[in-house]
């Protein structure tokens, strides 16, 4: 089967490493490639990135469409355009944030989420509660570092996160932790060694369920609202004038 995993913003090079988390945790038979769109921003760190993300990602999607992909990976924690993407995808689509805490809810009764910025905690817990997880949820925290310091300076990204992981087990009372960035999955095993707590990447855990899916004969339900979108025209520039 072939995945598409997407990452909608525009660094290749966390592209690079969220296509080897991806391929690390992905059977043999299984093809991985992992992509992003050009003219997207460099990360998304709030609702204005996640909106010029969505377009050209819906892009990727109809191409992949084309190109037979099986299934389809957003890998963004904020699991921008989701909606839209199963609209116009045959196979399932699945986000990293939804995908972890699936994951989360079956191997724990209470767990936390540690993501980059403060201003992702919000946009996360809403996340959490439009996906029904709300009561499991014990905390979102954050380690107070933009997206891309996550490679800049990983020294540090790693002893932050070592800091709010113990913090969420020791404070908050969480049984596991999800990592709230895509740019932390290759964390996940070195900070699950230093703190001995079950941690999820959010990038794996979709891989596998898309693996899961399209292996059980799923595909998205065209019956209502992920049906293929009407056909209609879009008026350009030109004509507006
Ligand atoms: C992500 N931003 O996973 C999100 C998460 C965040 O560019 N990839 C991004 O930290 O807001």
């Amino acid at each position: 089967m072939k995945i598409l995993v997407i990452n909608p913003n525009s660094t290749a090079s966390m592209t690079a490493q969220i296509g080897d988390s991806a391929l690390r945790c992905a059977f043999p038979g299984t093809e991985i490639e992992a992509v992003n769109p050009r003219g997207t921003p460099s990360s998304i760190e709030g609702h204005a990135d996640e909106a010029l993300s969505v377009p050209a990602m819906l892009d990727l999607i109809r191409a992949g469409e084309a190109r037979g992909v099986d299934a389809y990976v957003i890998a963004c924690f904020d699991d921008p355009g989701l909606a839209a993407a199963r609209e116009i995808a045959a196979g399932p689509v699945i986000g990293i944030c939804q995908a972890a805490l699936q994951v989360a809810s079956t191997i724990a009764t209470r767990f936390s989420i540690v993501t980059t910025l403060p201003r992702s905690v919000p946009i996360i817990e809403d996340l959490v509660e439009a996906y029904g997880a709300g009561h499991r949820c014990r905390s979102v925290r954050a380690v107070d570092m933009p997206v891309l310091a996550l490679e800049q300076d990983p020294a540090t990204a790693e002893a932050r996160l070592v800091r709010e992981i113990e913090a969420a087990r020791d404070v908050d009372g969480a049984e596991a932790v999800v990592l709230g960035c895509a740019g932390m999955s290759d964390l996940c095993d070195l900070l699950q060694r230093r703190t001995g707590m079950p941690v999820i990447d959010g990038v794996s855990a979709a891989v596998k369920l898309a693996e899961g899916l399209v292996g059980g004969g799923f595909a998205t339900s065209k019956i209502g609202a992920y049906d293929y979108p009407r056909a209609k025209s879009v008026c350009t520039l030109a004509q507006s004038a």
